[in-house]
């Protein structure tokens, strides 16, 4: 998550790398506040007044978070934009410059089996897409609650039986990454991973047209 390949992840590394900065600041913020407050307890016990008492209590438990949250909604917006769907013509954040490409996801305990609609091309436990093009997953579940997750592509989502939840992502280099289910579901949901293998365009089609032509080999579901 924190070693990003695409847009997607990247938006959400640098979200998480903000609160974990301003996560650091408050904390030593606090502790300070916590270390001078027990020194100077019984010295100043005498002149603390209830307005005094007042000022904390609005300052550190009212404005403090107030604006915390709305900073993390102001860098938060956008880098869930990247996530959506969104169709080519939304010209804000996270808009798609090139058409992009479907994939249905469907999970099973414990497994994700995967279909192109464009090729008909099925797959098991791995998925292959194409480098710097936007891939909407359409994700949904036979069985129970699962979680679609490429931690260096993007967020996660739920798996749903009978819900088609839509996630965007894109890998921006060539490489071979790990999907893993994040939601606990079940006996084996540790080692419901996925391998997710981005490729140069060339390459893409040329495998997506050999699996056209040949389908039922190594990964394929039928
Ligand atoms: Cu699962």
């Amino acid at each position: 998550m924190l070693d990003p390949a695409g847009p997607s992840a990247h938006a959400i590394a640098q979200v998480w790398w903000w609160m974990l900065g301003v996560s650091v600041l408050v904390t030593v913020g606090v502790v300070v506040a916590w270390m001078l407050a027990m020194n100077g307890r019984h010295a100043r016990a005498g002149d603390v007044g209830e307005n005094h008492n007042l000022r904390w209590i609005v300052g550190g438990g009212i404005v403090l978070p107030s604006v915390a949250i709305a900073a993390l909604m102001v860098f938060g917006t956008p880098a869930g934009m990247h996530q959506l769907p969104l169709p080519a013509s939304w010209t804000g954040a996270g808009g798609p410059a090139v058409a992009p490409l479907r994939i249905d996801v469907t999970a099973r305990q414990w497994s994700w089996a995967l279909h192109y609609p464009g090729s008909d091309v099925r797959l098991v436990n791995e998925l292959r897409l194409p480098v710097g093009k936007p891939v909407d997953i359409h994700v949904s579940s036979d069985d129970v609650i699962h979680s679609f997750w490429v931690p260096r592509l993007g967020g996660k989502i739920d798996a749903i039986p009978g819900r088609t939840n839509v996630v965007r992502l894109q890998a921006d280099q060539p490489g071979t990454f790990r999907g893993q289910c994040a939601e606990f579901c079940g006996l084996n949901h540790a080692h419901m991973a996925m391998k997710v293998i981005a490729m140069p365009q060339d390459e893409y089609d040329i495998w997506e047209m050999t699996r056209e032509i040949a389908p039922g080999q190594s990964a394929s579901d039928d």
